[in-house]
């Protein structure tokens, strides 16, 4: 949807994402620099379709052939110049992503920030999402089967190649047989926790580079699994506004998403943060 009059929420989501490009020093793309121009300023100048202020993830298993081509040509471009390296070996270190309320805001970041990458290859993409809780996809989308690239890594670490044994249909039905429940959670601590274990189980029944937390994010697969945890928050956050992790200390309970210096509270308002759900 291209909002080329922004109201009061456009504003704020152009300011908020303003905000998080400058901290994450992620200003050295052409897209955006479009980004960070003033709405007064864009709303006057003529700009091509795809430049959206808030795009459309959408689901894999909906993406025409050349949406899938340009999405993986953008990624292994990342691959090839080295920021998809960087990015996983961040996943490998401790920022206490994983077992803690930090876990879906941390992941939020983390997912836009390879977005934006992408986005500087080819700025239409967005990350697709697999949503494994729908039985059509309860298998391996097929159009990644044969993408099992070999990621270079940060010196002096070894390179990664991807490999997956993933299980049985039966089994991922399994796993988002609870999802309902997992929903239904009404406070944030049993919600995270909940959606966090099944989230585990999909990433031991892809298998292979998933199935480790320092190599998991080489796999195309892993942004695509996290873009559906991420959009079952979004879901849930549409009947539980105002409840929100609790983050007010350091190491496992720190609001600020170290690398990055985004905080907790930034990671709220997904429009604001320039992205939605199709
Ligand atoms: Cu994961």
């Amino acid at each position: 949807m291209r909002q080329r009059t922004m109201g009061t929420k456009g504003q704020r989501a152009w300011r908020n994402r303003r905000l998080l490009m400058v901290e994450q020093q992620m200003t050295d793309s052409f897209v955006d620099m479009l980004l960070l121009t003033d709405p007064e300023v864009l709303r006057r100048i003529k700009l091509p379709p795809w430049f959206l202020l808030v795009y459309d993830r959408k689901d894999q298993a909906a993406l025409t052939e050349t949406e899938r081509e340009r999405f993986l040509c953008a990624y292994e471009t990342l691959i090839g110049n080295g920021t998809l390296g960087a990015l996983v070996k961040i996943h490998g270190e401790t920022h206490y992503q994983h077992a803690s309320q930090r876990f879906l805001p941390w992941h939020r970041v983390y997912l836009l920030i390879l977005e934006h990458a992408l986005q500087g290859i080819h700025p239409d993409v967005s990350i697709p999402y697999w949503d494994w809780t729908s039985p059509g996809e309860q298998n391996f989308p097929a159009w990644l089967t044969s993408v099992t690239p070999t990621v270079p890594m940060p010196s002096p670490m070894s390179p990664i190649t991807v490999t997956r044994s993933p299980g049985p249909t039966a089994d991922l039905a399994t796993l988002a047989s609870n999802i309902p429940s997992v929903l239904a959670n009404s406070g944030f601590a049993s919600f995270t926790a909940s959606l966090e274990a099944v989230h585990g189980g999909v990433h031991v029944w892809v298998g292979g580079t998933m199935s480790m937390i320092p190599t998991a994010p080489a796999d195309p697969i892993f942004w695509m699994h996290h873009a559906n945890i991420d959009r079952l928050w979004w879901q849930w956050q549409q009947t539980h506004s105002g409840v929100n992790p609790s983050l007010t200390g350091s190491g496992p309970t720190s609001p600020v998403m170290d690398p990055w210096s985004t905080t907790e509270p930034q990671t709220r308002d997904i429009t604001a943060m320039g992205y939605t759900y199709a």
